[in-house]
């Protein structure tokens, strides 16, 4: 089965019109394309650099605001200006942009332009039929980011047609750190939250982030961590949005290759993050490439009972209790660690309050995780050298 198509979609800076995307998200996804979202009042640099990064066969624009002429114009020439111009512009904006409007923005290279009254299902087949065919043989890449970017969706693709997989490489740059928990516990935020202390500690690292949103075989997913992220839409930081593609357990059919590719690539961390998991979940392999695994729980667990049964407390090597601003998490804290305990290993507790910056206990985790080296891992894998600090 050939891979889904991936777009990226996005709202233009001072627009915050995101409800005719959101429409449209759905119903791309709903037709199998994978749809990674960005979220509204997105500079050109952040989309393009997203689409680079994410290696999508096209952008698709919802602009309400004014200014669409000059706006898609930016983003199709600075994609040219990366020698990423495969990747493709489309988009509309209702009655806002007129069709003399759009006649020029289709010379100054936009592919399509949607207006009022048009059907999602012509949308949807516009998608399938542009984009939809296999890419021809890809020119050499502009950058070191843009290659790293064609070789994860090799892998992908790969992954997705059971070929042989990339080899695994004993040779590592980065530490690698796992974050699963449930859905919705807050393991967004508070990467990106601590992706600002690594950029802030040393002015040279760089980061890079594997998320995981689920999908089944064939269909298409809504990939929507980067539009929660805000210090992570930085140059050093290299961030895929990947779908599980019917993989259970919060990972996809990839994840371990694209993983050992990122962590020999020219990073200082890697980060990964799974799909919202449940009881049964052991997303990391146990002698995987992962150096330290954080479960971010949700004060809201339910009782005592319920965490007898949460496999990953016996694994994690730090647990983190966030929204711990919630009227529960005293309480949380208490049971988790009395759970903990019982474990006798020796577990990390923090209680974190990620949407809140400059949070004390995201300070406490970021000291934790950032210890300077990597751990040996679990394989004994050599080192190869740190960047200079
Ligand atoms: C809903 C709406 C709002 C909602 C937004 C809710 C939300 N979260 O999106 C609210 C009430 C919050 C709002 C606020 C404002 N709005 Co308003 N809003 C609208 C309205 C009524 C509808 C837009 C819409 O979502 N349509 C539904 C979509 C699905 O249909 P469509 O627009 O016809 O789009 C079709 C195609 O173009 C295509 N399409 C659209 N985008 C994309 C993208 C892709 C990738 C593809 C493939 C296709 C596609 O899909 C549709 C298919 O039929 C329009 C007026 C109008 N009738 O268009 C004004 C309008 C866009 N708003 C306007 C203004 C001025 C504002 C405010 C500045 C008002 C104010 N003074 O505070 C604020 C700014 C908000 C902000 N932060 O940016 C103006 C813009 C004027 C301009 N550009 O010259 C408009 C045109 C109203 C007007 N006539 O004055 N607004
Ligand atoms: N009250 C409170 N809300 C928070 C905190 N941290 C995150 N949130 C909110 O929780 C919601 C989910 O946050 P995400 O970071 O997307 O959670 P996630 O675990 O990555 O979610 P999935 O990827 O969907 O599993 C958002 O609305 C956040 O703003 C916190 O410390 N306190
Ligand atoms: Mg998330």
């Amino acid at each position: 089965m050939p891979s889904p198509i991936r777009v990226l979609t996005a709202v233009p800076i001072c627009d915050g019109h995101d409800s005719a995307i959101n429409t449209i998200n759905l119903e791309l996804i709903r037709h199998g394309i994978e749809v990674v979202y960005l979220g509204y009042h997105r500079p050109v640099a952040d989309i393009v650099r997203a689409a680079i990064q994410e290696d999508v066969r096209a952008i698709g624009i919802s602009s309400y605001n004014g200014g669409h002429i000059e706006f898609f114009a930016e983003v199709v020439d600075l994609l040219r200006k990366k020698g990423a111009d495969d990747i493709k512009v489309f988009g509309g904006g209702g009655g806002t942009i007129t069709h003399d409007d759009a006649k020029i923005m289709r010379r100054r290279g936009v592919d399509e332009i949607f207006f009022a009254g048009t059907s999602l299902e012509e949308m949807v087949k516009f998608v399938h039929d542009r984009y939809g065919k296999p890419r021809g043989k890809r020119v050499k890449s502009k950058s070191a980011e843009q290659e790293l970017a064609h070789k994860l969706t090799e892998i992908e693709d790969n992954a997705a047609r059971k070929k042989i997989r990339n080899p695994q490489s004993a040779i590592r740059n980065s530490k690698v750190i796992g974050f699963t928990g449930p859905g919705g516990a807050g393991k967004t935020t508070l990467i990106d939250e601590l992706v600002l202390r690594f950029l802030n500690q040393d002015r040279k690292s760089r980061v890079a982030i594997l998320s995981h949103d689920p999908s089944v075989i064939g269909e298409g997913a809504l990939l929507g961590d980067r539009a929660t992220m805000i210090n992570s839409q930085n140059d050093r930081v290299f961030m895929r949005s990947m779908a599980t593609r019917g993989q259970a357990g919060g990972l996809s059919p990839a994840t371990q290759d694209c993983l050992a590719l990122l962590a020999r690539s020219d990073f200082d961390y890697v980060i990964i993050e799974t799909v919202g998991t449940g009881q049964e979940a052991m997303p990391f392999q146990k002698n995987g490439i992962v150096d330290q695994t954080i479960l971010v729980m949700n004060p809201d667990y339910g009782s005592r009972l319920q965490l007898q049964k949460i496999v990953m407390l016996d694994l994690a090597d730090v647990v983190v209790v966030n929204k711990s601003d919630l009227q529960r998490a005293k309480t949380a804290h208490t049971e988790i660690g009395q759970r903990l305990e019982q474990n006798r290993r020796k577990q990390r507790l923090v209680d974190t309050v990620a949407k809140r910056h400059r949070d004390y206990g995201v300070d406490r985790l970021f000291d934790l995780i950032s210890d300077g080296s990597p751990r040996t891992s679990q394989r004994d894998v050599p080192t190869k050298k740190r960047r200079k600090k």
